[in-house]
């Protein structure tokens, strides 16, 4: 009986066409990689935001003024507000709707302040497919600039309890 030290090469050497396929998954793996990153900059999808702290007492109060200040009409018990050209808009999103309407020019860059006096709401822009998530606790303030006229729905994208097929709202862009 005696002990034999294996075989230095104990595999099957990679056939050619196994060599073909792992070199171009591995090819893919690092393009896809490196697009993730490249993506960020030349995608030109990600929005300028940034998120600041508030309570959702404060940030219902901000947008009431806002409403106040540039109700334009009512849909539906919802007001309608006119943000005046380069200024800045309060959006809340709460247990089941996204309040107020806000009316836009188009071509005019806007600040919006989206909050949620809740929990916690997804920010999805239709047809366009922008998507936010919104969260109580938070200011999340996005620079935006309407490059189209028309309504553009909102929809909640985040689970958010028995009426969240029910939370819609709008945009309007002139
Ligand atoms: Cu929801």
């Amino acid at each position: 009986m005696a002990i034999f030290s294996p075989e230095r090469v104990w595999w099957k050497p990679l056939g050619r066409e196994e060599r073909l396929w792992v070199t171009v998954s591995a090819v893919w793996c690092f393009f896809m990689f490196f697009m993730l990153i490249g993506w960020y900059f030349l995608g030109a999808q990600n929005l300028p935001t940034k998120t600041m702290r508030i309570t959702p007492a404060q940030f219902q109060t901000l947008t009431d003024a806002f409403v106040q200040a540039n109700k334009v009409g009512e849909e539906a018990g919802i007001p309608i507000v006119h943000v005046p050209a380069g200024g800045d808009a309060y959006l809340i999103a709460k247990q089941w709707q996204w309040t107020p309407i806000l009316e836009l020019e188009v071509g005019k860059t806007y600040t919006l302040h989206l909050s949620s006096l809740d929990v916690q709401h997804g920010f999805s822009v239709q047809p366009i497919n922008l998507n936010l998530q919104i969260f109580p606790g938070y200011d999340f303030i996005v620079t935006v600039t309407p490059n189209r006229t028309g309504e553009y729905g909102l929809i909640c994208n985040e689970f958010c309890s028995i009426g969240h097929h029910l939370m819609t709202g709008k945009i309007i862009v002139k």
